[in-house]
């Protein structure tokens, strides 16, 4: 997998265009891979890991060489989409935006701004493009009802990283190139490629762990590829991880076994915290765990005694219903080991830009500001939770949702109670996306708005070198020319329009916008190197490669290791990274705190009242029976990503993966057999599809991967349409979620099982 090539296209035999060798950055991952794409004229000829990259060294997964398929698929939307008699026509870009003010605006001057809905998809924080126009698009809306994939996803790391240590954005990453003892809870890097922890070649990493005397414990209730490559598989019961954390902490207080020498003068409410898991003793949670009590103090004193100690949970841990309690424990255990914010443990990575935007800062982190309006969810980083999207747009009332925007989203496929979504996006009076495909979301569109490919927009990860093992930087420019609007014009057009300066305004007046606001940040700030300074001298001196790229620059220039426009000599700038096609390598982590802590206590919060309330919630779970029903979880595999990459042929080729694993002693009990297909249920849905049996499940565990189901009507996906699979949010259900942060729950749904031969039983 590491370095090899890839033949994708067979270039015109008999041309005479000149084969270029491009570096660029693979943006389809948390990984940040460094590509070297060789191409000639339009085509691309190879793709395969830049064995220079300085953080991923020649690593490259078999998505990277799907770049060149994306780029090329015929299906991929080049020009707008607008609904016609129930239809969607290609039309010009101007005739597109016109269409948008049509359909919105009267949304918004009859019912306010908070009719017209918003969900931002995954894609956006791989496009710096979209990441930094999306706050100008969101502020001119001004709507309440904002939605993003962060709440079927990684929403409870931030709740508990603004509580703990006064920034939502404060997360830590675990330092594998330096630590003796890994312990992984709920993440499969080897399928994932890692989240919330870029370490592109996270299997090179994890051996040389073990190379070098470490010990790997990965804790999930499937034997998966990176639990067979650790010492240990630890299988834990789905939705048990805070309960099985809560239990390690209180076994290191206990006996003991804390490192205070650093973090000791930086906590407050040791004692209120300590007292709080008294009661979480291993024997009391051991059954619900599925878990020995004697094997949860192995796991409290191996991790505890370990030199150096790091530990990193994902989407396992996450998407549950004590997402930020379990988020929030794994800081904890941490950081009464000794181990946060030093070397080997985990550590807060320095990104080489400034952030000068977006997010709340400074002492005081809140939830809950606000509350959605028909299920009374609080509100998190100022967004309501997409487990109740569809509430809010199919029950009537003032304010509800008529109108929605999608940006790189597809929750028709990702989000809980998925069909009950789709009811809801048909019933919309106006929705625009702004998308590659027409697909299971997007067909619902009134207009649909596609930016360039991947291929032709530069890169630069302004949120994943801000979670990487190592710092680091990389710019990369477009491989091709765009042919159509960068999708931060599209963008800048459609904030614009919501702030009501019509369709035909001019997209450049945002890009001078948003520098404008940032230059004027800086230089008003008595502590930035650049007070004082003129505002138009600074913008002089920036980029000149226009829209996001110069607002870039100016983040750069004023981050960390930025030349503050000529404050600091030899210091970074757009330019200065467009010098090192591989990367400049920033070091390795090093310890932030007290520094970064922005509690109004400016100490780390050990005991916030939600973690309290969560762990007197939690209470109850101890003591609930183990029932005997299945519980549904979900899987990545190498070649997927979410739910928007089954159209590239090589991706999609070989078997089904979007098969049921259900473990053969489960399997007997209600009488399936391999191969055979199965009807599972949940409280919302049921879904018809083929068992695979497999002791790599745990028993009592079925699991089955999201993004499939590619099987709608008025799609433009025909490869995807002829390997749809089923869809794995039909059964997830919108009523559960983590009350702390919103996010939904996607693991450890109840369901049940039957062979379809039987169904008409049911
Ligand atoms: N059951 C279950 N559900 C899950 C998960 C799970 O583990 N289990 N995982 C969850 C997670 S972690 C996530 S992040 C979400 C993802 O949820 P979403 O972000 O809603 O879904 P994606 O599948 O990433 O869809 C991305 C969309 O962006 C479009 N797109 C791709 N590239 C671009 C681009 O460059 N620009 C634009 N404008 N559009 C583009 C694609 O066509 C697609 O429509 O799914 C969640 N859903
Ligand atoms: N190939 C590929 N790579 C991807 C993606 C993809 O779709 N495909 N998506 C990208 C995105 S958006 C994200 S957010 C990341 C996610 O990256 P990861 O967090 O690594 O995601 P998963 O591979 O889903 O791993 C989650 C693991 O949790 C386990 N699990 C389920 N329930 C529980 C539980 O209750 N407790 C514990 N301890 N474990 C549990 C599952 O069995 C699974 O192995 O991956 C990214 N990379
Ligand atoms: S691991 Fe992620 S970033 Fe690296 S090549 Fe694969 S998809 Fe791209
Ligand atoms: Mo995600």
């Amino acid at each position: 997998m590491s370095g090899g090539a890839s033949s994708l296209a067979t270039p015109d035999a008999g041309s005479d265009v000149e084969e270029r060798v491009l570096f660029r950055t693979c943006p389809l991952c948390e990984a940040a891979c460094g590509l070297e794409i060789t191409v000639q004229g339009e085509r691309v000829e190879k793709i395969r890991g830049d064995r220079s990259h300085v953080l991923s060294r020649g690593f490259v997964c078999p998505k990277a060489f799907a770049l060149a398929e994306l780029h090329e698929d015929p299906d991929r939307l080049r020009r707008p989409l607008v609904k016609r008699g129930g239809h969607h026509v290609e039309v010009g870009w101007e005739e597109a935006y016109a269409e948008v003010e049509s359909g919105l605006m009267p949304l918004v001057e009859e019912y306010g701004r908070d009719s017209i809905g918003v969900y931002l998809g995954n894609p956006n924080v791989h496009n710096h493009g979209a990441f930094l126009y999306l706050p100008a698009v969101l502020e001119s809306l001004g709507t309440t009802n904002r939605y993003s994939s962060s709440t079927v996803d990684q929403m409870p790391r931030h709740v508990s990283a603004g509580l703990m240590f006064g920034s939502p954005f404060a997360m830590a990453v675990p330092d594998l190139d330096h630590t003796d003892f890994l312990l992984l809870l709920g993440t499969n890097p080897f399928e994932s490629n890692g989240s919330l922890c870029t370490a592109p070649d996270f299997p090179r990493r994890m051996r040389a762990i073990r190379e070098r005397g470490g010990r790997v414990v990965v804790v999930d209730p499937r034997r998966t590829r990176t639990a067979r490559a650790a010492d240990e598989h630890v299988s834990i019961r789905p939705g048990a991880d805070a309960l099985l954390l809560v239990a390690m902490i209180q076994v290191v207080l206990e006996a003991d076994l804390c490192d205070w020498s650093r973090l000791g003068a930086f906590v407050k409410d040791l004692e209120v915290m300590a007292e709080a898991v008294s009661a979480f003793r291993p024997e009391q949670v051991a059954d619900r765990c599925g878990v020995t009590a004697a094997r949860i103090r192995a796991l409290a004193v191996g991790f505890a005694s370990a030199e150096r100690a790091a530990i990193h949970g994902r989407m396992g841990i996450h998407a549950s219903a004590f997402g930020t309690l379990a988020s929030w424990a794994v800081d904890v255990l941490s950081i009464v080991t000794g181990n946060l914010d030093r070397p080997g443990g985990t550590l807060f990575p320095s990104a080489a830009h400034s952030v000068p935007m977006g997010g709340p800062s400074g002492p005081g982190f809140e939830t809950g500001r606000w509350k959605s309006r028909v299920r009374g969810l609080p509100e998190t980083l100022g967004e309501f939770p997409v487990s109740t999207l569809a509430d809010e747009i199919l029950i009537p009332g003032a304010g509800q949702v008529r109108g929605l925007l999608t940006v790189a989203g597809n929750p028709a496929l990702s989000t809980p109670h998925a069909g009950r979504l789709e009811t809801a996006l048909e019933a919309l009076d106006f929705m625009v996306s702004v998308d590659i495909y027409l697909n299971e979301t997007t067909r619902h569109a009134d207009v649909i708005l596609p930016p360039p490919s991947a291929l032709e927009r530069s890169h630069y990860d302004v949120v994943y070198t801000s979670l990487a093992v190592r710092n680091f930087a990389h710019y990369a420019g477009a491989t091709f020319e765009a042919k159509g609007p960068a999708e931060s014009e599209i963008l800048a057009k459609l904030a614009l329009i919501f702030g009501g300066d019509g369709a035909t305004a001019d997209p450049s007046r945002v890009d001078e916008m948003l520098i404008q606001r940032v230059l004027e940040g800086y230089v008003s700030d008595a502590s930035s190197p650049v007070y004082g300074r003129a505002v138009q001298d600074l913008r002089a001196e920036t980029g000149g490669r226009g829209g996001p790229d110069d607002l870039l620059d100016v983040m750069l220039r004023m981050g960390p290791y930025g030349d503050a426009f000529g404050r600091r000599a030899g210091g970074l700038s757009l330019a200065r990274l467009e010098a090192h096609p591989h990367g400049i390598d920033l070091g390795p982590l090093a310890p932030r705190l007290p520094e970064l802590l922005a509690t109004p206590s400016s100490r780390i919060e050990l005991a916030p009242p939600t973690i309290l309330s969560d762990l007197e919630r939690l209470e109850g779970e101890r003591v609930e029976r183990v029932g005997s029903g299945l519980l549904l979880v979900g899987r990545r595999d190498i070649r997927s990503n979410n739910s928007w990459m089954h159209n590239l042929p090589s991706l999609v080729s070989g078997a089904s993966r979007s098969v049921l694993h259900v473990h053969p002693e489960d399997a007997a009990r209600v009488g399936v057999e391999d191969g055979e297909e199965v009807i599972v249920a949940s409280r919302v849905g049921r879904v018809r599809v083929v068992a695979k049996l497999t002791d790599e499940v745990m028993p009592g565990v079925v699991s089955l991967p999201h993004g499939w189901g590619h099987d709608r009507s008025y799609m433009r996906m025909d490869v995807a349409r002829s390997h749809a699979g089923v869809n794995a949010n039909l059964l997830t259900d919108c009523r559960l979620i983590d009350p702390s942060s919103g996010n939904g729950v996607l693991n450890g749904i109840s369901v049940s099982l039957l062979p379809a031969r039987e169904s008409s039983r049911a």
